[in-house]
């Protein structure tokens, strides 16, 4: 199975997407319509692949997870806050 992440800036899985394959460190570096991706997710959808959520950038702050495939919905169910994400780390393939 690939890794692969799906993150949404609202809840249930609506809004803005924006997919990964591979560890991002800075999710300012990611264009957003309120400019970046920083502390703008609110839900998600893991299609493959095992992946750790970050408060800081460079993986720093909290950590959580790992999160595996079958996890979707609010990141708040999951116990991640959110508007809270600013890098994401690949677990596992
Ligand atoms: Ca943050």
């Amino acid at each position: 199975m690939v890794a692969n992440l799906y993150i949404y800036d609202e809840k249930n899985c609506t809004g803005e997407s924006k997919q990964f394959t591979k560890d991002v460190p800075d999710l300012r570096a990611l264009r957003h319509k309120l400019g970046n991706w920083n502390d703008e997710a609110v839900s998600f959808d893991i299609q493959g692949g095992q992946w750790i959520f970050c408060e800081d950038v460079d993986y720093g702050g909290r950590r959580i997870g790992p999160l595996g495939k079958g996890a979707k919905g609010n990141l708040e169910d999951y116990g991640i806050p959110a508007n809270w994400i600013s890098s994401i780390k690949k677990h596992s393939d």
